[in-house]
């Protein structure tokens, strides 16, 4: 191997622009990715690391493609760091800043660890209309932050009366507490079907990267009102955004935004909640306070939420403008413009079957069959019907919705529009005679009548996101 020339970390780090050039260092190796960064305009993360090491990002973002930046790094090597900043460089990278993240119940299926991110066992998740927190799923972007109650203050921003600032306690005390039950949905759910039509970037999940809750907080509406918005504000404003406690390395939070209407709607229901299922909301739900916008893709439900700002622009976090986005079928990564999708606020009606499992083998002499799954959609759209056929879509029966049973349902029908709450439903239904195998479908239909497309491929996008196809379950009969 030729030698390569010896750099000290402070050479590498005067190189940190397209300018300067862009070096990084990976295991003692000097690398000028500068020609990498030039083509890849804002398409990476990498340029963050830029003058610095690129083992502290990989341990964040555990799942950017990694094995792709380490072929292309081969060819862009230039030298070698000296021994002593290497060393420096290792006792730096021995703190694990996801070292406090609290546990987790063994019994979710883990998709990433660091950042945590799990999904419960469907068949868990049919068994009860509340998820129990435990298992409810967890979508985390970085290290989950340690937040003193004791100390906390939230921050409220550009309303005519200034800056607010709240205490828990003021917030608990200061306004009325308000409950509502709430289905959250990552615009990730079921991407993982997304993936098998062709590859998409982002987490692999199942079906259930949906849950269900009651949470309580205050209105975000009572808070705003109290910080002095009024007409005036509605008319120079046209959105609310919120910025997580939780940090990258270069101390940019998490941050999301929902439109102005919503957070001040009398029937938006956004809570500033610091109770999920009747207790403190636990760390990985965002404790103490977190934004609960019912209806709205889990994205803009920002946890450990520190400030609330007013604004007449969205969020310009990178999950508000470049990420979170739905796009056609025929986008790729060349073509991509984020600027040409709106963010994703309501989310399109969803169900999928959560029993029996794909694959599942039922006996001939059980002769029925029983299904179970859930059904939601956004924007407070109430699912009026689900429909489930076991012969792969030719007939379909309408299936129950389940109302006596474990952290039960409410009775009767939400207000119109305020359908927060998933539903979860089930079909008991004869084995057909001489069928081998089920092909089970389910599919469901809202208040607007929208109804989920029956195939994958025509929603298809380069984000995974928005995959809500018709729900399919192979199962075999054993004779
Ligand atoms: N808020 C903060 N501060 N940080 C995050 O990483 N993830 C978002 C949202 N709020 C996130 C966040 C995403 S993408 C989703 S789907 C939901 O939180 C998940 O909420 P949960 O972990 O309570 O299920
Ligand atoms: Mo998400």
């Amino acid at each position: 191997e030729a030698a390569y020339p010896i750099f000290s970390q402070e050479e590498v780090t005067s190189h940190r622009s397209l300018q300067d050039g862009v070096w990084v260092t990976y295991k003692g190796g000097v690398y000028d990715i500068t020609e990498f960064v030039a083509m890849h305009p804002g398409g990476d993360k990498i340029l963050l690391a830029a003058g610095g090491a690129l083992e502290p990002f990989w341990a964040l973002y555990a799942v950017h493609n990694q094995e792709h930046v380490l072929e292309m790094l081969s060819e862009y090597k230039v030298g070698e760091l000296n021994a002593e900043d290497l060393k420096k460089q290792k006792t730096m990278q021995t703190l694990d800043p996801y070292s406090s993240d609290p546990e987790r119940h063994p019994v979710l299926r883990i998709n990433n660890l660091k950042p945590f991110n799990a999904e419960p066992p469907p068949e868990i998740l049919s068994d009860s209309f509340i998820t129990p927190s435990a298992f409810f799923f967890k979508r985390n972007h970085l290290p989950v932050p340690q937040v003193d109650p004791a100390t906390y203050l939230l921050q409220v921003e550009g309303l005519p009366g200034g800056l607010l600032t709240l205490s828990l306690e003021e917030l608990k005390t200061r306004f009325p507490k308000h409950t509502v039950t709430a289905t959250l949905q990552c615009a990730g759910n079921r991407r993982s079907e997304m993936n098998a039509v062709k590859q998409v970037k982002g987490l692999n999940w199942g079906i259930a990267a949906i849950s269900n809750a009651t949470w309580s907080g205050a209105r975000l509406r009572d808070v705003l009102l109290a910080a002095g918005y009024g007409p005036d504000v509605a008319r120079r404003a046209g959105h609310v955004q919120f910025e997580g406690l939780d940090k990258d390395v270069t101390g940019t939070t998490y941050g999301a935004s929902i439109p102005l209407n919503k957070a001040v709607s009398e029937e938006g229901d956004v809570l500033l909640a610091y109770e999920m299922n009747g207790a403190d909301l636990p760390a990985d739900h965002g404790y103490p306070v977190r934004v609960v916008v019912p209806g709205v893709v889990g994205a803009r439900n920002v946890k450990w939420l520190g400030k609330i700002i007013v604004s007449a622009d969205e969020s310009s976090s990178h999950w508000q403008q470049n990420d979170y986005k739905g796009f056609s079928p025929g986008t790729d990564w060349d073509t991509v413009n984020f600027k040409s999708a709106p963010a994703i606020q309501e989310l399109p009606v969803q169900s999928a079957i959560t029993a029996p499992a794909d694959g599942a083998v039922v006996d001939r002499s059980s002769e029925e069959l029983t299904v179970k799954g859930y059904a939601w959609s956004g924007g407070g759209r109430e699912v009026v019907r689900v429909d489930v056929s076991l012969d792969g879509g030719k007939t379909w029966q309408v299936a129950q919705i389940r109302s006596s049973e474990k952290g039960q349902a409410p009775e009767g029908t939400p207000p119109t529009g305020r359908a927060w709450a998933w539903k979860l439903w089930e079909i008991t239904a004869p084995l057909p005679p001489g069928a081998k195998e089920l092909k089970i479908v389910c599919k469901a239909v809202d208040n607007s009548y929208n109804m989920q497309p029956d195939t994958v491929a025509p929603i298809w996008n380069l984000r995974g996101v928005l995959s809500n196809a018709w729900h399919r379950v192979n199962v075999k009969i054993r004779e």
